[in-house]
């Protein structure tokens, strides 16, 4: 708890219940972890569901760019347990499927992580546009640590993959 503080971003997806109200109380609940400042926020972004069962509904995704002192590992139990207050329970649910609040750790400055908890950098956020669009809200040119592109042209090149190099 009392190392620097240190920038992450941190991914924010709902697809059951009140969705935009489950972002906007977990907000709340990470800004007031001990630890834990939420220093900006996308848009909330509608998005067709990637993966997971067939006809579950519409996600509302969002960003957020933090500061922490909190070890990764402290972090990642301070978003489960904000995930665990809305209601979300990962024993009963598939993988994919509708959840109430699914928050993922991205990105934490100068750390990675491989382990069966952890993987840091997130190791599906280049691919994924309902993470990469709202992370362009905050900062476009962001360098993506796997394939070294800016956030930007990323976007850009999921959209139109034939159109860029
Ligand atoms: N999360 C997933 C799988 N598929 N699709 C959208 N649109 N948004 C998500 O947040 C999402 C998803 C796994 O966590
Ligand atoms: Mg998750
Ligand atoms: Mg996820």
């Amino acid at each position: 708890m009392n190392g620097p503080w240190r920038r992450g971003y941190v991914a924010l997806g709902s697809n059951l219940g009140n969705r935009e109200a489950a972002l906007e109380s977990a907000l709340v609940e990470l800004d007031a972890t001990p630890g834990v400042r939420v220093d900006a926020v996308s848009r909330f972004h509608r998005t067709a569901p990637v993966g997971g069962p067939a006809g579950q509904g519409e996600f509302v995704n969002a960003v957020a760019r933090v500061r922490t002192r909190l070890a990764a590992e402290d972090l990642l139990a301070a978003l489960q347990a904000v995930e665990a207050r809305h209601g979300r329970d990962r024993a009963r649910e598939v993988r994919n499927g509708p959840r109430t609040l699914d928050l993922d750790l991205l990105l934490l400055e100068g750390e990675t992580r491989d382990t069966e908890q952890l993987q840091l950098p997130h190791p599906r956020m280049e691919d994924r546009l309902f993470v990469l669009e709202p992370l362009e809200d905050l900062d476009p040119a962001l360098i993506l640590p796997r394939c070294g592109r800016s956030v930007r042209d990323q976007v850009a090149a999921l959209r139109a993959p034939e159109a860029v190099l």
